[in-house]
């Protein structure tokens, strides 16, 4: 563990030896909730960064993903000069000679800006913050309503594509590498049950048109700084071509539960209908006339999408032995398996209620 430790710094230091700042006095300190990369806030007399190793397993595009994040952090930029983007953009900051990202041994690393004073929430507490969360991710589409999304490269094929994540589950209880397919055999079964909810999906996602969607609007990934005030978007590295109702499901999932992502006493969930109403009536009034009809109807398709997809996601990584999502307890990824199914089916079950609300 030690050894580790010292490794991880030694590493760090050669990571800082590319950067044009004084980091003689450093401190190091973990950030962040994420399943992926390990994220550090590093603090010195004059400045305050955010060193982020990238799980270059997951991400082998790596350099294209940080040079998506360039594009769209300049692209943000500018919509933010012409008083089209209201909120901040954090940006990457460039090694010595120019590049976004350095690679060290194994390892991809980048630096970026810390917004002073900036933290992230894992609840929202009420619906006018949860209106606020809601027209912040809106507000980060339409600024990239007129980015061409043929630019960026598609860091994750699939990434949404709930029939490859069905295929993806379908394998993994096939092989069954761990021997733990009896323990989870129901949730399986409850999962390939959901086939008229999945073709639904299907057909309507034909129909949407594309956008560049940011695929990870958790509310961890937005930074609030005094008064629980969004102030940016964060984590691009998803950010691809995608469909609107995405982004809003995930926020959906991350908002509108009691219980975070991984609490397993899943019989006490329950829907936050007041802050589904904020979470929709605000992303809607924020497109103003931008949304289609479909993608308006969309959005409740997407509500239901988010927490079974991601569902199922963690569910094949704990048949597969936890590949992907770190987890930090035994039968971690069952836990947020079985919590993010529940939520689906609160959210099919309320289905009738969140239309009204949407109007
Ligand atoms: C992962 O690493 P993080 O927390 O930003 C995952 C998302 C999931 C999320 C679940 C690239 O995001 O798709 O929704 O965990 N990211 C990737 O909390 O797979
Ligand atoms: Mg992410």
């Amino acid at each position: 563990m030690e050894n580790k430790a010292a490794s991880l710094h030694t590493d760090i230091d050669t990571v800082l030896n590319n950067y044009d700042f004084d980091f003689s006095k450093v401190e190091i300190t973990t950030l962040g909730n994420g399943h992926i990369n390990n994220t550090y806030k590093l603090t010195t007399p004059d400045f305050q960064f955010v060193l982020q190793q990238i799980n270059h397993e997951i991400f082998p595009k790596t350099e294209e993903l940080c040079c998506n994040a360039q594009k769209i952090n300049l692209h943000l930029l500018e919509q933010q000069k012409n008083d089209n983007y209201p909120l901040s953009v954090p940006g990457q900051v460039l090694t010595n000679t120019g590049a976004t990202c350095i690679k060290i041994g194994e390892h991809y690393w980048r630096l970026m800006e810390f917004i002073n004073g900036s933290y992230t929430l894992e609840e929202v507490e009420s619906p006018e913050q949860a209106a606020l969360v809601a027209t912040a991710f809106a507000q980060f589409s339409c600024a990239l309503s007129d980015f061409p999304a043929n630019d960026i490269a598609v860091i994750i094929e699939d990434f949404h594509d709930i029939s490859f994540r069905m295929s993806q589950l379908k394998e993994a209880v096939e092989n069954n590498v761990e021997d733990r397919l009896a323990d989870c055999q129901a949730l399986v079964n409850f999962c390939f049950d959901q086939q008229n909810f999945i073709e639904h999906v299907v057909d309507i996602s034909k129909k949407l048109p594309l956008h560049v969607t940011h695929n990870d609007t958790k509310i961890n990934n937005l930074l609030f700084t005094h008064g629980d005030k969004p102030c940016a978007v964060i984590d691009l590295d998803t950010c691809m071509p995608g469909l609107l109702m995405h982004d809003f499901g995930d926020m959906v999932r991350t908002c509108c539960s009691n219980l975070a992502e991984d609490d397993t006493s899943t019989d006490k969930m329950y829907l936050k209908l007041d802050i589904f109403e904020a979470l929709i009536q605000n992303y809607q009034n924020a497109f103003g006339d931008k949304l289609t009809a479909l993608e308006k109807e969309s959005l409740i398709v997407g509500a239901k999408l988010l927490p079974f997809i991601i569902g199922t996601r963690f569910l094949t990584d704990h048949l597969n032995g936890d590949n992907y999502f770190q987890v930090s307890r035994e039968n971690h990824n069952l836990d947020r398996a079985i919590s993010q199914v529940q939520l689906y089916s609160l959210v099919c079950e309320a289905e009738p209620e969140l239309i009204k609300l949407a109007l």
